[in-house]
């Protein structure tokens, strides 16, 4: 999903200026005075009317039917967008619209059957100031659309229908890292709009297919209890993600996390996300102090675990081979 198509929303007086620009702009050469003179003061009132109603109608447009988006994208969108407010808006927008195009429509047919050129002037000038007033009632629906699209465009670009490998673990345990080792070009760097860490979104290529790999700091680094409820609401989201949890361990404890408490993470997680495989991964096993980790005690139902993997995000020890235990299990399944 691509908000970022959504163009800049002006205000109302930025729109009547670039309205005023294109209305200067009309000129008529025509060696009949009447005529001429019908055609361009009916032209200065249709190049408002066209502007105006056109650079409404475009917001509407660009803005995606909530309902008809992925789940994935209708749960964030939620978090900083007051949907209904935003569909009143939108609908108050067209209104406006179609009301400019109908004052434009109706002085256009006037002025082209009057004859005195002060009466066409006149009737140009009440055109213009009823557009304006008009296009001046959109403002707090424009400011509206202007706070929806800021949060929006801020979203990371997820394709929720490529299968994808959610990246989780405590800080410091290689999330990073492994993203990058596992991507094919450089991670995509963005920054949700609840959370103060980049997300980083990587591609994966097996024989053509993609995989999507996200790395979501701030999320899946912490117990549910210790997020705050934006960013527990954030993580939720998450479980519309087609794919599968890879879950980092890092054995040596440098990244300052005690082994048992990685592992009862490891537990939290799955109860939070029920619907979700997790395939567990322990990093950093090029360090001299590595050992693989005793993890009888995890209770997580062993159906739910897709998977075990030892790896190097610095040596790339284990990396191909994860990835291809990652494509079977994303890519293979029907
Ligand atoms: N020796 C070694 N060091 C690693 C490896 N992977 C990561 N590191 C180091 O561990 C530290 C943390 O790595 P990151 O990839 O940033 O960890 P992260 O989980 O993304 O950390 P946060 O984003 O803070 O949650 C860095 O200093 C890395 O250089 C590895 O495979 N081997
Ligand atoms: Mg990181």
């Amino acid at each position: 999903m691509n908000f970022r198509k959504i163009p800049t929303v002006l205000t109302p007086e930025e729109i009547i200026e670039k309205c005023f620009r294109r209305v200067r702009k009309v000129q008529v050469v025509d060696p009949d005075r009447l005529y001429r003179l019908r055609k361009l003061n009916a032209g200065k009132v249709q190049a408002f009317a066209d502007t105006a109603s056109s650079t409404l109608l475009k917001y509407v447009r660009a803005f995606p039917t909530i309902e008809a988006l992925h789940p994935f994208y209708r749960e964030l969108i939620d978090l900083g967008v007051d949907v209904d407010r935003l569909k009143v808006s939108l609908g108050r927008i067209q209104g406006i619209a179609s009301t400019v195009s109908e004052i434009g429509r109706g002085k256009v047919k006037e002025i082209m059957k009057m004859r005195s050129q002060e009466e066409m002037m006149r009737a140009q000038r009440e055109a213009l100031g009823r557009m304006v007033s008009a296009v001046k009632r959109a403002r707090d629906p424009l400011m509206v659309l202007s706070e929806a699209r800021e949060f929006m465009r801020r979203l990371p670009e997820i394709d929720p229908k490529t299968p994808t490998v959610i990246i989780a673990g405590y800080p410091n345990v290689g999330k990073s890292s492994l993203t990058s080792a596992l991507s094919t070009a450089k991670p995509e760097i963005s920054t949700y709009p609840f959370t103060t860490k980049g997300v980083s979104v990587g591609v994966l290529e097996m024989g053509g297919r993609r995989v999507q790999v996200v790395d979501t700091p701030g999320m899946l680094d912490r117990e549910p209890a210790e997020r705050n409820e934006i960013e527990r609401k954030a993580s939720s989201a998450l479980r519309n993600l087609p794919g599968v949890v890879l879950f980092l361990v890092d054995p040596t404890e440098t990244c300052g996390y005690p082994i048992e408490m990685q592992l009862s993470l490891l537990q939290k997680l799955s109860e939070e996300f029920p619907q979700m495989r997790f395939f567990v991964v322990f990093t950093k096993s090029d360090m001299e102090e590595w050992t693989l980790p005793n993890v009888k005690e995890v209770k997580v139902d062993e159906e739910r675990i897709a998977g075990w993997g030892v790896v190097s995000s610095t040596t790339r020890e284990g990396i191909e081979e994860l990835k291809r235990a990652l494509s079977a299990l994303l890519l293979d399944e029907p």
